[in-house]
């Protein structure tokens, strides 16, 4: 009976923890500035971030299956998926619905993606899916 109310006690301290934010780690390039803009705006979303700094960043993107296409400075990793650059945290938010994907992308560095912020100045710009098959598909357009 004791062994019953500390496995149900576990049990609810467990869906307390993945209720109260996501973990994400980050790496990134020790000069690279926006990347860590975009950590502020995915701590402000309610992630807790464990920052990486990483001196051979393409090292990590090959590890992690990034296609070059789908390129950016900093690449994240969740539940054994990767995030590869400014992608806006509702996004990141949704990947756990789609268990078909590698990762998501957003390419390059648009200006006035989370992270990437110059005043008025935004570009529009597409968050990508990597399916498991390697092909892309747009998830978002902003
Ligand atoms: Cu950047």
């Amino acid at each position: 009976m004791l062994t019953k109310k500390i496995a149900l006690f576990g049990l609810l301290a467990f869906s307390t923890l993945t209720q109260a934010g996501q973990t994400i780690d980050v790496y990134r390039d020790p000069s690279c500035g926006c990347c860590k803009a975009w950590i502020s705006h995915l701590r402000d979303n309610g992630f807790t971030v464990n920052d990486h700094v990483e001196p051979n960043m393409s090292a990590v993107k090959e590890r992690l299956g990034v296609a070059p296409r789908l390129a950016s400075c900093h690449t994240g990793v969740i539940d054994g998926k990767f995030v590869e650059g400014h992608v806006p945290a509702e996004q990141i938010k949704l990947l756990a619905k789609r268990p078909d994907l590698k990762g998501l992308a957003v390419p390059g560095m648009p200006m006035g993606s989370p992270g990437m912020e110059m005043g008025d100045h935004k570009d529009a710009y597409q968050v990508i899916g990597l399916t498991k098959d390697g092909t892309d598909e747009v998830i978002a357009t902003y």
